[in-house]
């Protein structure tokens, strides 16, 4: 028909295919292609039923995500048409089947809903996702999901947005077979059982429900997706269809979805939808570079990272050899991940055979035995070059040529630890995130001779464990904790000047961050940050000339350094992580601020949140002109999956231009003439400020989508 939509036959069976790659989303003339299918079949004579399938490896994955930017831009005035065209094939005279495979998400949903039956293959699943992207359902999924699968099970779909696989979809009621062997034969077959007389139409079902429900969702929401607003919108949509009429209703729910859709949430939320697809495209190394397949790791480091990182590759299939260097630091390596193992098993998030599957295919060792057929070599020992090197060294010799070494460091240079190898061109660094089996981020770092086919394959594997990788360059902390210095060091001058620790954390958890930073530093133990300063000042490099925190180093020398020893800036209760304040730490800020002639005063959370969150884009604005990082939107990402900063924000960069770079640029001024040279604005956020841009804007001028 129009190309986007196909129309055959099959003995008296219409067979609608959407052909609209990758994912069959509703681009313009999905809707229309399909309605134009559905009348051609009803008017044909010889048809007794009408089968809607997908093409290719999906059903339809929901509404056209790029054409929403078109409509809140008002570059489009015209909405994507979805809602009417559903109608037409509710109220088609012959049966339609819609046959799943893949996913039906979000609008692919609705669509199914709309048809009058629906058969699925076992692996399928389906959806209301919309909250993710800070929308709601707006094609009638929140009127026709409750009628077709109970108001308890809508809510729950519509506000979390996970999906269900197909036997649950079964078992309530929104499919009504499971298809085992060849989808489209299994639907054609359903249709020539079903052809009439049609279901009832499902909209003109009633629908009631305890009040109490739609409390215990509310409630649910605030608690768990804080600060979100379109969980909060689904809830009212779903509950209109008690008291409207299935029209009335779904005027009401285009009403929230079009103010949830221009919603700055709902913004931020699609840029981090794309953005999490944006950091694999890598210009400079194209799409068809080859990959190398990933089929055995070898570990060295069984301690913290470690022993998290051969968690997550076997947790993705992929066997590792775990090298320590003493028995008694390989048996604590073990017992953690066993401890950390049966943990999940507690949580029911396994079962104790999985766990003991994964378990066997991690096999300790205190030898380099088993690394020469490894693909990959992991480097996850103590921080400091001159180890790093040492084992870089054997390494070396160790592994196969083959194979691609990387290292864990999260702030060595990389280049100076592939100097010490044969091949500097395989050296790479993979760093991961503490608790590495569960935090998403990796920082893929390139180092100058890292070549393409590592690179791509360093990518590839982080989507292989189920992570995002980011590609980052060589510097200092890299992108990640480079910004996360100024964003702790002005937490805590805001201390110093007058803020509690406790007022500091609740400004940013307020602001959706998933902690607050002081509370931040206590998990992430001040001590690291206490050793690196003293070994800069033993060699001269600590700049004494700024401003430096008073307080930190008086809590290390008390032996205060955080969670670990039950106190740093808040105090702990004997196997709690629960941050209690300390009167104690109120005085030594005290008296710290006083020594050093700091006046006291109120802070507010507003100015708590731009001297934090300015902190880190001015910050990542440097980083960008400086080339470590390849667009605006992959700091953004770091910052989400690694940092807990709030996606309906959209990342600190996607934030600042949000507020007006201009503003930003304004109050980092101001920031430098009170509080002195930390803030100097880095000379791209003053250009972009001065021509009225966005970091968007830069990220585009450079060629991304
Ligand atoms: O891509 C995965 C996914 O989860 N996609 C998003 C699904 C979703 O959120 N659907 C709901 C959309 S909102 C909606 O549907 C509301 C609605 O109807 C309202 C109607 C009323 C309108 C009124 C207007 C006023 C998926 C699970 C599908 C596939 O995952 P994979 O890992 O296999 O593949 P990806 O994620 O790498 O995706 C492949 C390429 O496809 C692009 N893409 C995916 N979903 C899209 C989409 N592009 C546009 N729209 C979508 N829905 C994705 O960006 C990627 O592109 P490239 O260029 O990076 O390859
Ligand atoms: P850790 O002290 O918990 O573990 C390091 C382990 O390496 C120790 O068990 C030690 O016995 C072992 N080891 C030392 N030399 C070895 C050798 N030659 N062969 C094999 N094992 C050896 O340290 P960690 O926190 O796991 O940090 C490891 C690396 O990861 C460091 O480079 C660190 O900077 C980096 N990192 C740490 C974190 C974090 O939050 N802890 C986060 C990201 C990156």
């Amino acid at each position: 028909m129009n190309g986007l939509v196909k129309y055959s036959t099959d003995n008296g069976i219409a067979i609608v295919t959407i052909d609209n790659p990758p994912v069959n989303a509703l681009s313009p003339g999905v809707p229309e292609g399909i309605v134009e299918c559905i009348k051609r079949a009803e008017a044909d004579s010889s048809i007794l039923a009408i089968v809607l399938i997908g093409g290719g490896r999906t059903f339809i994955a929901g509404a056209d995500i790029r054409e929403f930017g078109k409509i809140t831009s008002g570059e489009k005035t015209r909405d994507i048409g979805l809602a009417p065209a559903l109608l037409e094939i509710e109220n088609c005279s012959k049966a339609v089947v819609c046959a799943i495979h893949g996913t039906a998400l979000g609008g692919g949903l609705e669509t199914a809903m709309a048809c009058h039956y629906r058969v699925a293959v076992p692996q399928a699943k389906v959806g209301q996702p919309e909250v993710k992207l800070g929308i709601i359902p707006g094609a009638a999924g929140t009127q026709r999901l409750p009628r077709l699968a109970g108001i308890p099970k809508a809510l729950e779909m519509c506000t979390v947005g996970d999906p269900i696989n197909a036997p649950d979809a079964l078992a309530c009621g929104i499919v009504d077979r499971i298809v085992e062997d060849g989808l489209l034969a299994g639907a054609i077959a359903f249709a020539r059982e079903h052809t009439a007389p049609l279901k009832t139409r499902e909209r003109n079902q009633k629908l009631t429900a305890d009040a109490a429900v739609f409390a215990a969702a509310r409630a649910e929401v605030r608690k768990k997706q804080r600060g979100l607003m379109a969980p909060l919108a689904a809830i009212d949509a779903i509950e209109a269809s008690l008291s409207m009429g299935f029209e009335e209703a779904c005027a009401k729910e285009a009403e929230i979805f079009k103010q949830c859709l221009f919603s700055d949430q709902s913004k931020a939320l699609i840029h981090a939808f794309f953005g999490e697809r944006a950091v694999n495209k890598i210009p400079g190394i194209a799409k068809n570079t080859p990959v190398r397949e990933i089929a055995k790791a070898a570990i060295a480091g069984a301690g913290t990272m470690g022993g998290g990182i051969a968690m997550a590759y076997v947790n993705a299939g992929i066997p590792v050899i775990l090298k320590e260097t003493t028995q008694d630091a390989l048996d604590r390596g073990m017992a953690t991940i066993r401890k950390n193992y049966a943990a999940s098993v507690e949580r029911g998030r396994f079962t104790r055979q999985v766990a003991d599957q994964r378990l066997a295919m991690i096999t300790p060792t205190l030898s380099y035995d088993g690394f020469g057929d490894a693909d990959i070599a992991v480097e996850a020992v103590f921080e400091g070059m001159d180890l790093k090197k040492k084992v870089f060294t054997e390494l070396d010799h160790v592994t196969s040529p083959g194979a691609i070494l990387a290292s864990n460091t999260s702030t060595l240079d990389i280049d100076q630890i592939a100097s010490v190898t044969s091949q500097p061109q395989r050296v790479i660094g993979t760093h991961f995130f503490s608790p590495a089996n569960v935090m998403k981020l990796v920082e893929v770092v390139r180092g100058k001779a890292t070549s393409p086919e590592v690179i791509a394959t360093a990518m590839a594997l982080a989507r292989k464990l189920g992570k995002v990788g980011v590609l980052v360059g060589n510097c200092h902390g890299f992108v990640g904790n480079r910004m996360v210095a100024p964003y702790l060091r002005e937490a805590q001058f805001l201390v110093e000047e007058g803020a509690s620790p406790r007022e500091v954390d609740a400004a940013l958890y307020g602001f959706g961050m998933a902690m607050g930073p002081i509370a931040m530093h206590d998990l992430a133990g001040l001590d690291v940050g206490w050793r690196i300063r003293q070994e800069l000042a033993r060699e001269g490099k600590l700049h004494t000339d700024l401003r430096q925190p008073l307080v930190e180093d008086r809590l290390c020398v008390m032996g205060r350094y955080g969670q670990k020893t039950g106190a740093g800036w808040y105090r702990y209760e004997a196997g709690s992580r629960a941050p209690i304040p300390d009167p104690e730490v109120d005085e030594i800020i005290a008296s710290s601020a006083s020594t050093a002639g700091i006046a006291r005063r109120a802070v507010g959370a507003e100015e708590i949140i731009e001297r934090t969150t300015y902190a880190l884009a001015n910050e990542g604005a440097r980083i960008l002109e400086e080339g470590f990082a390849l667009r605006a939107v992959d700091i953004d990402i770091i910052y989400i999956f690694g940092y807990g900063f709030p996606a309906h924000r959209g990342g600190p960069m996607w934030h600042a231009s949000a507020a007006g770079l201009r503003k930003v640029y304004d109050r980092v001024c101001e920031f430098e003439r009170l509080h002195g040279e930390h803030w100097r604005p880095a000379p791209l956020l003053r250009e972009l400020a001065e021509s009225g841009k966005t970091f968007e804007d830069w990220d585009r001028a450079r060629g991304a989508e």
